[in-house]
């Protein structure tokens, strides 16, 4: 048994949850997802803790009775860690684990091992021990010292994320060596990344011109079985969270003559730790680059507003919330999920219903897919300089124009254009372009807690 935090794993575990919300906040039930999360890592669920706190304890984030409630707990039900639903300091995690005598993770934390169980390219794992180290590294200098105190000296390495840095002495000399060591290593993994990512970009670039279409949306909404389900890419499909981690992206024909590329890819997940989206932009590349989204949404999940909002939130961060967008409705043949159901469709009108498993709808989707490449389906502003001809003249040759005036030496177009378009519109590179319409976002629906 693994005692405090000389690994940060959980696989095999005997794992309490504990889930505390500030009260007067609208929450969901956050405790199911953080059990399919544990679960996901590994981790056996014994015991299930949900908390309505007043405020915020700078020690223990919980309060002392609470604590002292908990430890009883562990003790009854034989724990060996306690995965907080909240981001911990590392001094209440330190004051924490003293307090129960069982090692603490928080959510951050448990995903990033699971990714780091899941990540299978060199990509993905070189991805992933970035974070890990980004997360990990500045809550380490402190935690190892107390480490010194409850381990001894030399113990295991401290995170499982840093496997590599050499048994650990005691005293502040191993420490300084250490923090070297991550730093040289640091270095090193955002060198090769930048490698890997430069050559991925130029794939990217090399499908400049064919239409790009990129499934996103919350984990486990069912973008691989929509994937497979229109190609025959094969993806992996499993009800567990975090399934897929590396992109796959393959030709689809949604009708004769129409030929797009469809790419799954990582799915998104309510506060994903910063550094995990940041060093996994590359993967999200093709989200970036890509013409159009599909937002693939569980509407059988009781959670699926919120997810539809944290997808969004993500989506921003990584500057794709503009990008048209599709919203796909999955698994409506699950009848638990006809509330969220209807509200999306009130929300949203043109979303599309559809069931990736039983294939109810997909003629739907199709039919919207082509629509959206062959019509006229975007409204977009376009600013270019007069001299400019290329693009005056393609835009006159292929899209409808709407308004046209002059500003200076610039030529600003409202113009109206088919998604299949967009590609060659990019290449010509006007100076800036606003698509006005044609995404279906469900943004505002205004389910945040403030
Ligand atoms: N009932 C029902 N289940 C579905 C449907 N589509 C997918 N599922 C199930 O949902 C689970 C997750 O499906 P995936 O396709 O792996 O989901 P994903 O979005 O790729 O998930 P990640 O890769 O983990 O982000 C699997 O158990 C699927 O069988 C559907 O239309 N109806
Ligand atoms: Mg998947």
């Amino acid at each position: 048994m693994e005692k405090f935090r000389e690994t940060l794993k959980v696989r095999k575990e005997r794992a309490a949850l504990v889930a505390a919300t500030l009260k007067r906040t609208r929450g969901g039930d956050n405790l199911a997802e953080l059990t399919a999360l544990a679960e996901s890592a590994g981790a056996v669920v014994v015991d299930r803790f949900q908390q309505k706190i007043a405020q915020i304890k700078p020690k223990t984030y919980i309060g002392k009775g609470k604590v002292e409630e908990l430890a009883e707990r562990l003790k009854r039900f034989n724990v060996d860690v306690v995965i907080f639903d909240n981001d911990l300091s590392p001094a209440q995690i330190r004051e924490l684990e003293k307090a129960l005598g069982a090692k603490v993770l928080d959510r951050s934390e448990l995903i990033l091992d699971i990714f780091a169980t899941r990540a299978r390219t060199r990509q993905a794992r070189l991805q992933v021990e970035l974070a890990q180290l980004e997360y990990t590294y500045p809550r380490l200098t402190r935690m190892w010292g107390h480490l010194d105190t409850v381990a001894g000296a030399g113990g295991g390495t401290t995170a499982g994320a840093v496997g590599a840095i050499g048994t650990r002495g005691p005293g502040e000399k191993q420490l300084e060596i250490d923090r070297r060591l991550v730093g040289k290593r640091l270095i090193e993994l955002r060198r090769e990344l930048a490698a890997i990512d430069r050559r991925r970009i130029r794939e990217i670039e090399g499908r400049e011109g064919m239409f790009k279409i990129s499934l996103v949306g919350y984990t486990n909404a069912g973008k691989s079985t929509l994937m497979n389900a229109l190609t025959d890419a094969g993806a992996v499909v499993e009800d567990r969270l975090f399934a897929t981690l590396d992109t796959r992206t393959r030709k689809w024909m949604p009708q004769r003559g129409v030929e797009v590329l469809v790419s799954d890819t990582v799915g998104f997940v309510r506060d994903l730790p910063h550094q995990l989206v940041a060093s996994f932009k590359a993967t999200l590349e093709e989200t970036v680059h890509a013409d159009l989204l599909l937002h693939v949404v569980d509407v059988a999940n009781p959670e699926a507003l919120r997810q539809v909002e944290a997808v969004e939130g993500v989506l921003h961060e990584i500057g794709c919330a503009d990008k048209p967008t599709v919203l796909v409705l999955n698994k409506v043949d699950d009848v638990r999920g006809l509330a969220a159901l209807e509200m999306l469709r009130t929300m949203v009108p043109q979303a599309i219903a559809l069931s990736a498993r039983t294939g109810y709808g997909l003629d739907k989707l199709r039919e919207a897919i082509v629509e959206r490449f062959c019509g006229m389906d975007l409204r977009i502003c376009v600013r270019v300089e007069q001299a400019n001809g290329k693009v005056l003249s393609f835009l006159r040759a292929h899209g409808r124009i709407v308004d046209e005036r002059y500003e200076g030496q610039a030529v600003v177009v409202d113009v109206r254009l088919g998604s299949n378009q967009l590609p060659e519109l990019k290449r010509l590179r006007p100076d800036s372009m606003e698509i006005w319409s044609g995404h279906e976002t469900a943004a505002g629906i205004g389910m945040r807690d403030e």
